[in-house]
């Protein structure tokens, strides 16, 4: 409905086997299946979005600053915006403002947050009411990791074989309350902002890296495992599986020419204390993976979150420990949370 302001609230996801290649870069299709924990609240993005007439251009505000939408990557993921536009027959302009309650610069991703509610709010704005499963396709094409935000709990991205891209999309593997107790604790070791980002980075291995073909050969299996895993409550086979997959992407990311190396000696120190702690235990209590980045997440069970939080915190590399649960996936807000006046300005 035009003029309506339609405000929603999402959250990132950690990948405990990754997304790291694409098989089309137009309608981002990956090259292997992925599967991840949807985050709480915790950590959240609210974007409120209004299409209208009397807008004169499409306006995108992040944080308080308006991002030009004809740069590159505001302006390729914003395109998003367009099919949904076409989809409604409308031509009317957008206005979009998102927060984050943690801090941009966190190194910690908000491109999936972002999407995800991006795409939620459009969907229900333009009155398309799409279902869940076309949003993760929608969401999917301005971030392929977006869409597995578009749910709650353990969620997987498929592949999918087909060439349009219909059969890749994101669904449930367990909700979030199935095993409430996985946990991330996050120890960020720097807030600096990635040089090569996950985009480019992810092409130039899949054209330079000749592990990468070892990769995909093993990962599928490794996804059926983890789902299994899930669905079990085997933290002993989640972990291991989710470090492994860690450290498999991160091989090769350094064998991609010139090499990529998103992690860092700090983020290594939290890799060698994970292991020891479970080698001094006898049993594994904590498994850590490292995204494109060197912050560090260590999933766990509830009752070693403390212990592990203040390990984390106790490291002169870590600046924060934050925990996170699992969230519900992108929720409506009511109109008094909204981002966006009456007339039509940001908050
Ligand atoms: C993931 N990452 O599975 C992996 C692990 C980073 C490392 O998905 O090009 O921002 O927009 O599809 O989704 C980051 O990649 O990349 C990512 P595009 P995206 O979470």
């Amino acid at each position: 409905m035009l003029d309506e302001v339609v405000t929603v609230i999402g959250t990132p996801n950690i990948a405990l086997t990754k997304y790291w290649g694409k098989r089309d870069e137009k309608l981002i299709l990956p090259t292997n299946s992925s599967i991840s924990l949807t985050f709480d609240e915790n950590l959240a993005t609210t974007s409120s979005v209004v299409f209208s007439k009397k807008l004169k251009e499409d306006r995108l505000f992040i944080d308080g600053k308006q991002l030009d939408l004809n740069e590159k990557e505001p302006k390729e993921r914003f395109q998003i915006v367009d099919m949904m536009r076409s989809m409604a027959k409308t031509d009317a302009k957008v206005l979009v403002v998102s927060k984050n309650n943690f801090p941009a610069s966190s190194g910690l991703a908000s491109s999936a947050s972002g999407l995800a509610t991006l795409t939620y709010a459009c969907s229900s704005a333009l009155g398309l009411n799409l279902s869940k499963k076309d949003m993760t396709i929608m969401a999917r094409q301005g971030s392929g990791s977006s869409c597995r935000s578009l749910l709650g709990g353990i969620v997987e991205w498929k592949k999918g074989e087909r060439q349009d891209g219909s059969d890749s999309y994101a669904e449930q593997v367990v909700d979030e309350k199935y095993w409430p107790e996985l946990i991330d604790v996050v120890a960020i070791v720097t807030r600096e902002k990635k040089k090569v980002s996950s985009r480019s980075g992810m092409k130039q291995t899949v054209a330079t890296s000749v592990l990468y073909k070892a990769r995909l050969g093993y990962i599928e299996q490794a996804n059926d495992r983890l789902r299994k895993a899930v669905r079990d409550r085997d933290f002993e086979t989640l972990a291991e599986i989710t470090m492994r997959d860690s450290n498999d992407m991160h091989a090769v990311m350094l064998d991609t020419y010139p090499p990529l190396t998103y992690m860092n000696d700090s983020s290594r120190v939290v890799l060698s204390m994970i292991h020891e702690l479970n080698d001094t235990e006898g049993k594994t209590v904590g498994a850590y993976t490292f995204d494109a980045g060197p912050n560090a997440h260590v999933i766990t069970l509830r009752k070693n979150v403390d212990r592990i939080a203040k390990m984390l915190g106790e490291l002169e590399e870590v600046e924060q420990v934050l925990k996170v649960g699992q969230g519900g996936g992108p929720r409506v807000l009511k109109p008094k949370d909204a981002l966006i006046g009456g007339d039509l300005a940001p908050i």
